[in-house]
Protein backbone atom coordinates (compact mmCIF):
# COMPACT_ATOMS: atom_id res chain seq x y z
CA UNK A 1 0.00 0.00 0.00
CA UNK A 2 1.15 3.69 -1.26
CA UNK A 3 0.09 6.88 0.17
CA UNK A 4 0.67 9.91 -2.42
CA UNK A 5 -0.16 13.59 -0.55
CA UNK A 6 -2.00 15.65 -3.38
CA UNK A 7 -3.19 19.01 -2.11
CA UNK A 8 -2.23 20.38 1.23
CA UNK A 9 -5.24 23.34 2.50
CA UNK A 10 -3.53 26.74 2.96
CA UNK A 11 -5.97 27.42 5.58
CA UNK A 12 -6.24 24.42 8.13
CA UNK A 13 -4.65 21.11 8.43
CA UNK A 14 -7.44 19.38 5.68
CA UNK A 15 -5.61 17.50 2.42
CA UNK A 16 -6.48 15.42 0.07
CA UNK A 17 -4.59 11.91 -1.53
CA UNK A 18 -4.42 8.56 -2.63
CA UNK A 19 -3.99 5.10 -1.62
CA UNK A 20 -2.99 2.31 -3.84
CA UNK A 21 -3.67 -1.06 -2.92
CA UNK A 22 -3.80 -4.84 -4.89
CA UNK A 23 -7.12 -3.83 -4.88
CA UNK A 24 -7.60 -0.88 -5.94
CA UNK A 25 -7.21 2.92 -5.11
CA UNK A 26 -8.73 5.33 -2.67
CA UNK A 27 -8.59 8.84 -2.64
CA UNK A 28 -8.95 10.86 0.53
CA UNK A 29 -10.47 11.89 2.32
CA UNK A 30 -12.75 8.60 2.47
CA UNK A 31 -15.31 7.10 4.64
CA UNK A 32 -15.51 3.50 5.41
CA UNK A 33 -18.85 1.74 5.17
CA UNK A 34 -19.19 -0.63 8.29
CA UNK A 35 -19.29 -4.54 7.16
CA UNK A 36 -19.09 -6.20 10.66
CA UNK A 37 -19.80 -9.63 9.46
CA UNK A 38 -18.29 -9.25 5.61
CA UNK A 39 -21.51 -7.81 4.70
CA UNK A 40 -22.93 -3.84 5.46
CA UNK A 41 -26.26 -4.24 6.79
CA UNK A 42 -28.92 -4.08 4.12
CA UNK A 43 -26.85 -3.04 1.12
CA UNK A 44 -26.03 -4.96 -1.13
CA UNK A 45 -22.44 -4.57 -3.21
CA UNK A 46 -24.13 -3.39 -6.24
CA UNK A 47 -25.81 -0.58 -4.22
CA UNK A 48 -22.29 -0.20 -2.55
CA UNK A 49 -20.82 0.05 -5.76
CA UNK A 50 -23.24 2.26 -8.24
CA UNK A 51 -25.57 4.04 -5.61
CA UNK A 52 -23.13 4.78 -2.25
CA UNK A 53 -19.58 5.08 -4.29
CA UNK A 54 -17.50 2.84 -1.65
CA UNK A 55 -14.35 2.72 -2.40
CA UNK A 56 -13.08 0.54 0.72
CA UNK A 57 -15.18 -1.07 3.58
CA UNK A 58 -14.43 -2.43 6.85
CA UNK A 59 -14.22 -6.14 8.29
CA UNK A 60 -14.22 -7.06 11.79
CA UNK A 61 -11.58 -9.86 13.37
CA UNK A 62 -13.74 -10.39 16.24
CA UNK A 63 -17.09 -11.12 14.12
CA UNK A 64 -15.41 -12.67 11.27
CA UNK A 65 -13.42 -15.14 13.70
CA UNK A 66 -16.71 -16.27 15.26
CA UNK A 67 -18.62 -16.91 11.95
CA UNK A 68 -18.02 -18.00 9.43
CA UNK A 69 -14.62 -18.51 11.12
CA UNK A 70 -11.07 -19.07 9.91
CA UNK A 71 -11.41 -22.26 7.37
CA UNK A 72 -14.25 -21.16 5.95
CA UNK A 73 -12.76 -17.64 5.02
CA UNK A 74 -8.95 -19.84 4.13
CA UNK A 75 -11.12 -22.37 1.73
CA UNK A 76 -12.84 -19.32 0.40
CA UNK A 77 -9.49 -17.57 -0.86
CA UNK A 78 -10.11 -14.42 2.34
CA UNK A 79 -12.83 -12.30 2.84
CA UNK A 80 -12.72 -10.92 -0.84
CA UNK A 81 -12.88 -14.35 -2.18
CA UNK A 82 -15.68 -14.87 0.07
CA UNK A 83 -18.11 -12.26 -0.21
CA UNK A 84 -17.26 -11.23 -3.81
CA UNK A 85 -16.37 -7.30 -3.10
CA UNK A 86 -13.57 -6.82 -5.35
CA UNK A 87 -12.53 -3.30 -3.83
CA UNK A 88 -10.26 -3.02 -0.50
CA UNK A 89 -11.14 -4.01 2.05
CA UNK A 90 -9.48 -3.03 6.19
CA UNK A 91 -10.59 -5.06 9.23
CA UNK A 92 -10.44 -3.95 12.82
CA UNK A 93 -8.33 -5.94 15.28
CA UNK A 94 -11.10 -7.22 17.39
CA UNK A 95 -9.85 -5.74 20.74
CA UNK A 96 -12.59 -2.85 20.62
CA UNK A 97 -15.43 -5.29 19.62
CA UNK A 98 -14.56 -7.61 22.43
CA UNK A 99 -15.12 -4.60 25.24
CA UNK A 100 -18.27 -3.38 23.68
CA UNK A 101 -19.44 -6.86 22.97
CA UNK A 102 -19.19 -9.24 25.79
CA UNK A 103 -19.51 -9.30 29.20
CA UNK A 104 -16.99 -11.65 30.63
CA UNK A 105 -13.63 -10.68 29.82
CA UNK A 106 -10.16 -11.05 31.22
CA UNK A 107 -7.23 -8.85 29.87
CA UNK A 108 -4.27 -10.15 30.56
CA UNK A 109 -0.05 -9.26 29.56
CA UNK A 110 -0.71 -11.97 27.10
CA UNK A 111 -4.34 -11.28 25.12
CA UNK A 112 -7.89 -10.28 25.82
CA UNK A 113 -10.22 -13.33 26.97
CA UNK A 114 -13.80 -13.33 26.07
CA UNK A 115 -16.73 -15.33 25.59
CA UNK A 116 -18.35 -15.42 22.42
CA UNK A 117 -21.28 -13.34 22.05
CA UNK A 118 -23.04 -16.12 19.94
CA UNK A 119 -22.41 -19.35 22.05
CA UNK A 120 -20.90 -18.37 25.11
CA UNK A 121 -17.59 -20.44 24.05
CA UNK A 122 -14.16 -19.40 25.51
CA UNK A 123 -11.52 -17.56 23.38
CA UNK A 124 -8.34 -15.50 24.09
CA UNK A 125 -7.18 -12.78 21.40
CA UNK A 126 -4.00 -12.49 21.55
CA UNK A 127 -1.32 -10.03 19.25
CA UNK A 128 -0.42 -12.97 17.19
CA UNK A 129 -3.02 -14.47 16.70
CA UNK A 130 -4.74 -11.64 15.72
CA UNK A 131 -2.10 -10.71 13.06
CA UNK A 132 -2.89 -14.62 11.86
CA UNK A 133 -6.33 -13.96 11.63
CA UNK A 134 -6.51 -10.68 9.77
CA UNK A 135 -3.54 -12.51 7.59
CA UNK A 136 -6.26 -15.33 6.57
CA UNK A 137 -9.41 -12.81 6.57
CA UNK A 138 -6.95 -11.08 3.94
CA UNK A 139 -7.97 -7.68 4.45
CA UNK A 140 -5.69 -4.57 2.86
CA UNK A 141 -5.31 -2.78 5.98
CA UNK A 142 -4.77 -4.72 9.16
CA UNK A 143 -5.30 -2.84 12.60
CA UNK A 144 -3.02 -3.86 15.34
CA UNK A 145 -3.95 -5.40 18.73
CA UNK A 146 -5.13 -2.23 21.19
CA UNK A 147 -6.94 -1.48 24.12
CA UNK A 148 -9.58 1.06 24.05
CA UNK A 149 -9.94 2.33 27.73
CA UNK A 150 -13.33 3.72 29.07
CA UNK A 151 -13.48 7.23 28.09
CA UNK A 152 -13.47 8.57 31.86
CA UNK A 153 -10.52 5.96 32.30
CA UNK A 154 -8.28 7.73 35.41
CA UNK A 155 -5.09 8.77 34.33
CA UNK A 156 -3.32 6.28 36.15
CA UNK A 157 -5.49 3.54 34.44
CA UNK A 158 -4.96 5.39 31.10
CA UNK A 159 -0.93 5.19 31.36
CA UNK A 160 -1.02 1.32 32.42
CA UNK A 161 -3.58 0.86 29.44
CA UNK A 162 -1.21 2.66 26.89
CA UNK A 163 1.49 0.64 27.87
CA UNK A 164 -0.16 -2.67 27.20
CA UNK A 165 -1.40 -0.99 23.76
CA UNK A 166 2.30 -0.38 22.81
CA UNK A 167 3.71 -3.75 23.91
CA UNK A 168 1.37 -5.65 22.00
CA UNK A 169 1.51 -2.97 19.27
CA UNK A 170 5.78 -4.62 19.45
CA UNK A 171 4.21 -8.14 19.05
CA UNK A 172 1.89 -7.59 16.26
CA UNK A 173 4.35 -5.92 14.15
CA UNK A 174 6.97 -8.78 14.73
CA UNK A 175 4.32 -11.46 14.05
CA UNK A 176 3.32 -9.31 10.92
CA UNK A 177 6.72 -9.04 9.54
CA UNK A 178 7.57 -12.66 10.29
CA UNK A 179 4.70 -13.71 8.32
CA UNK A 180 3.15 -13.58 4.42
CA UNK A 181 0.18 -12.77 2.74
CA UNK A 182 -1.90 -15.57 1.92
CA UNK A 183 -3.62 -14.80 -1.24
CA UNK A 184 -0.63 -13.14 -3.38
CA UNK A 185 -1.76 -9.96 -2.99
CA UNK A 186 -0.25 -6.97 -0.32
CA UNK A 187 -1.38 -5.89 3.55
CA UNK A 188 -0.31 -3.10 5.71
CA UNK A 189 -0.56 -2.98 9.16
CA UNK A 190 -1.71 0.28 10.98
CA UNK A 191 -1.00 0.87 14.75
CA UNK A 192 -3.57 2.69 16.90
CA UNK A 193 -2.48 5.60 18.88
CA UNK A 194 -4.71 5.13 22.41
CA UNK A 195 -3.74 7.71 25.50
CA UNK A 196 -7.52 9.04 26.81
CA UNK A 197 -8.31 12.55 27.21
CA UNK A 198 -4.65 13.24 28.23
CA UNK A 199 -2.33 14.87 26.28
CA UNK A 200 1.11 14.13 27.67
CA UNK A 201 -0.23 10.14 26.90
CA UNK A 202 -1.41 11.17 23.04
CA UNK A 203 1.76 13.29 22.75
CA UNK A 204 3.88 10.03 23.82
CA UNK A 205 1.43 7.30 22.39
CA UNK A 206 1.67 9.21 18.72
CA UNK A 207 5.65 9.47 19.03
CA UNK A 208 5.47 5.87 20.00
CA UNK A 209 3.60 4.94 17.07
CA UNK A 210 5.16 7.55 14.25
CA UNK A 211 9.00 5.77 14.89
CA UNK A 212 7.09 2.52 13.80
CA UNK A 213 7.24 3.91 10.31
CA UNK A 214 4.10 2.04 9.39
CA UNK A 215 1.90 2.73 6.15
CA UNK A 216 -0.69 4.47 7.92
CA UNK A 217 -1.32 5.58 11.25
CA UNK A 218 -5.08 5.30 13.49
CA UNK A 219 -6.49 7.55 15.99
CA UNK A 220 -7.97 5.01 18.30
CA UNK A 221 -9.92 5.70 21.92
CA UNK A 222 -12.15 9.04 21.20
CA UNK A 223 -16.17 9.04 20.72
CA UNK A 224 -16.32 7.42 23.61
CA UNK A 225 -17.76 9.53 25.84
CA UNK A 226 -15.16 12.33 26.05
CA UNK A 227 -16.33 15.92 24.82
CA UNK A 228 -16.67 16.59 21.35
CA UNK A 229 -14.16 19.42 22.23
CA UNK A 230 -11.91 17.26 24.25
CA UNK A 231 -11.45 14.80 21.14
CA UNK A 232 -10.96 17.60 18.46
CA UNK A 233 -7.74 18.89 21.27
CA UNK A 234 -6.80 15.18 21.31
CA UNK A 235 -7.27 14.99 16.80
CA UNK A 236 -4.88 18.19 17.04
CA UNK A 237 -2.15 17.19 19.49
CA UNK A 238 -2.15 13.69 17.90
CA UNK A 239 -1.55 14.86 14.46
CA UNK A 240 0.54 17.30 15.20
CA UNK A 241 3.56 14.00 15.45
CA UNK A 242 1.96 11.96 13.31
CA UNK A 243 3.80 11.79 9.98
CA UNK A 244 2.02 14.04 7.69
CA UNK A 245 2.98 11.32 4.24
CA UNK A 246 1.03 8.69 6.10
CA UNK A 247 -2.52 8.88 5.93
CA UNK A 248 -4.14 8.93 9.60
CA UNK A 249 -7.33 6.92 9.86
CA UNK A 250 -9.78 8.07 13.35
CA UNK A 251 -11.51 4.90 14.40
CA UNK A 252 -15.41 4.68 14.89
CA UNK A 253 -16.34 8.72 14.06
CA UNK A 254 -18.67 9.74 13.88
CA UNK A 255 -21.38 12.61 12.71
CA UNK A 256 -20.92 14.44 9.44
CA UNK A 257 -20.64 17.58 11.61
CA UNK A 258 -17.23 15.58 13.17
CA UNK A 259 -15.89 14.16 9.96
CA UNK A 260 -15.69 17.82 8.84
CA UNK A 261 -13.86 18.90 11.91
CA UNK A 262 -11.45 16.01 11.72
CA UNK A 263 -11.11 16.42 7.84
CA UNK A 264 -10.06 20.43 8.91
CA UNK A 265 -7.34 18.80 11.72
CA UNK A 266 -5.72 16.62 9.10
CA UNK A 267 -7.62 13.33 9.62
CA UNK A 268 -7.91 11.10 6.19
CA UNK A 269 -9.87 8.21 7.09
CA UNK A 270 -13.14 7.31 8.92
CA UNK A 271 -15.43 4.47 9.53
CA UNK A 272 -18.85 4.53 11.73
CA UNK A 273 -21.94 2.49 12.16
CA UNK A 274 -23.83 5.56 12.11
CA UNK A 275 -25.02 6.12 8.71
CA UNK A 276 -26.26 2.54 8.90
CA UNK A 277 -27.34 1.92 12.14
CA UNK A 278 -29.56 5.25 12.27
CA UNK A 279 -30.62 4.56 8.96
CA UNK A 280 -32.18 1.88 10.38
CA UNK A 281 -33.97 3.70 12.81
CA UNK A 282 -35.23 6.11 9.99
CA UNK A 283 -32.98 8.93 10.80
CA UNK A 284 -31.67 10.45 7.42
CA UNK A 285 -28.65 12.71 6.97
CA UNK A 286 -28.70 15.25 4.78
CA UNK A 287 -26.86 18.75 4.21
CA UNK A 288 -30.29 20.81 5.05
CA UNK A 289 -30.16 18.74 8.32
CA UNK A 290 -31.20 15.29 10.17
CA UNK A 291 -35.00 14.06 9.35
CA UNK A 292 -36.88 11.60 11.38
CA UNK A 293 -39.10 9.33 8.53
CA UNK A 294 -41.19 8.19 10.87
CA UNK A 295 -42.69 11.84 11.55
CA UNK A 296 -46.21 12.21 10.43
CA UNK A 297 -45.21 15.50 8.85
CA UNK A 298 -43.55 13.66 5.77
CA UNK A 299 -46.45 11.24 5.25
CA UNK A 300 -47.82 13.73 2.18
CA UNK A 301 -44.76 14.78 1.18
CA UNK A 302 -44.12 13.76 -2.14
CA UNK A 303 -40.54 15.28 -3.26
CA UNK A 304 -37.44 13.14 -2.95
CA UNK A 305 -36.12 12.39 0.19
CA UNK A 306 -32.92 14.03 -1.02
CA UNK A 307 -32.89 16.01 -4.31
CA UNK A 308 -28.99 16.16 -4.68
CA UNK A 309 -28.56 12.40 -3.68
CA UNK A 310 -27.91 9.46 -5.43
CA UNK A 311 -30.94 7.65 -8.23
CA UNK A 312 -32.12 5.61 -4.94
CA UNK A 313 -32.79 9.19 -3.28
CA UNK A 314 -34.13 10.46 -6.47
CA UNK A 315 -36.62 7.87 -7.22
CA UNK A 316 -38.34 7.67 -3.64
CA UNK A 317 -40.46 10.27 -2.04
CA UNK A 318 -40.39 11.09 1.43
CA UNK A 319 -44.06 10.09 1.88
CA UNK A 320 -42.95 6.59 0.52
CA UNK A 321 -39.95 6.37 3.14
CA UNK A 322 -42.82 7.51 5.43
CA UNK A 323 -44.96 4.60 4.51
CA UNK A 324 -42.13 1.79 4.49
CA UNK A 325 -41.03 2.93 7.91
CA UNK A 326 -44.90 3.04 9.15
CA UNK A 327 -45.59 -0.31 7.32
CA UNK A 328 -42.32 -1.98 9.15
CA UNK A 329 -40.95 -3.40 5.62
CA UNK A 330 -37.44 -4.27 5.34
CA UNK A 331 -37.20 -2.35 2.38
CA UNK A 332 -37.09 0.95 4.45
CA UNK A 333 -34.19 0.32 6.00
CA UNK A 334 -32.56 -0.18 2.73
CA UNK A 335 -33.00 2.76 0.95
CA UNK A 336 -32.19 4.85 4.50
CA UNK A 337 -28.97 2.69 4.26
CA UNK A 338 -28.28 3.01 0.91
CA UNK A 339 -29.27 7.15 1.33
CA UNK A 340 -27.13 7.48 4.43
CA UNK A 341 -23.77 5.93 3.28
CA UNK A 342 -24.07 7.67 -0.46
CA UNK A 343 -24.25 11.04 1.71
CA UNK A 344 -21.77 10.56 3.90
CA UNK A 345 -19.56 9.47 0.45
CA UNK A 346 -21.10 12.79 -0.79
CA UNK A 347 -19.74 14.96 2.30
CA UNK A 348 -16.33 13.33 2.19
CA UNK A 349 -16.08 13.51 -1.70
CA UNK A 350 -17.31 17.76 -1.19
CA UNK A 351 -14.60 17.79 1.18
CA UNK A 352 -12.01 16.54 -0.82
CA UNK A 353 -13.28 19.06 -3.95
CA UNK A 354 -13.02 21.83 -1.59
CA UNK A 355 -9.96 21.07 -0.30
CA UNK A 356 -8.85 21.17 -4.04
CA UNK A 357 -10.20 24.40 -4.85
CA UNK A 358 -8.80 25.80 -1.70
CA UNK A 359 -11.95 27.25 -0.14
CA UNK A 360 -12.61 24.01 2.64
CA UNK A 361 -12.62 26.53 5.46
CA UNK A 362 -15.32 28.88 3.60
CA UNK A 363 -17.26 25.97 2.87
CA UNK A 364 -17.00 23.93 6.04
CA UNK A 365 -18.61 26.99 8.38
CA UNK A 366 -21.07 27.35 5.51
CA UNK A 367 -22.46 23.81 6.09
CA UNK A 368 -21.75 22.80 9.10
CA UNK A 369 -24.97 24.36 11.47
CA UNK A 370 -27.18 23.07 8.77
CA UNK A 371 -26.01 19.37 9.09
CA UNK A 372 -27.08 19.69 12.92
CA UNK A 373 -30.86 20.41 12.80
CA UNK A 374 -33.27 18.44 13.10
CA UNK A 375 -36.30 19.44 10.33
N1 LIG B 1 -9.72 0.73 18.74
C1 LIG B 1 -10.09 -0.17 17.78
N2 LIG B 1 -11.22 -0.03 17.08
C2 LIG B 1 -12.01 1.03 17.34
C3 LIG B 1 -11.68 1.99 18.32
C4 LIG B 1 -10.47 1.84 19.06
O1 LIG B 1 -10.09 2.64 19.91
C5 LIG B 1 -12.73 2.92 18.32
C6 LIG B 1 -12.86 4.11 19.20
N3 LIG B 1 -13.65 5.14 18.67
C7 LIG B 1 -13.65 2.50 17.36
N4 LIG B 1 -13.21 1.35 16.78
N5 LIG B 1 -9.29 -1.22 17.54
Amino acid sequence: MTFELQHTDNASDARTGVITTDHGQIRTPIFMPVGTVGSVKGVHFEELRRQVKAQIILGNTYHLYLRPGLDILRAAGGLHGFNGWDRPILTDSGGFQVFSLTGIRKLTEEGCEFRSHIDGSRHIFTPENVMDTERVIGADIMMALDECPPGRSDYAYAKKSLGLTQRWLDRCIRRFNETEPLYGYKQSLFPIVQGCTYKDLRCEAAKFVADKGADGNAIGGLAVGEPTEVMYEMIEVVNEILPKDKPRYLMGVGTPQNILEAIERGVDMFDCVMPTRNGRNAMLFTYDGTMNMKNKKWEDDFSPIDPEGCDVDLITSKAYLHHLFKAGELLAMQIASIHNLAFYLRLVTDARTHIEQGDFVQWKASVIEQLGRRI
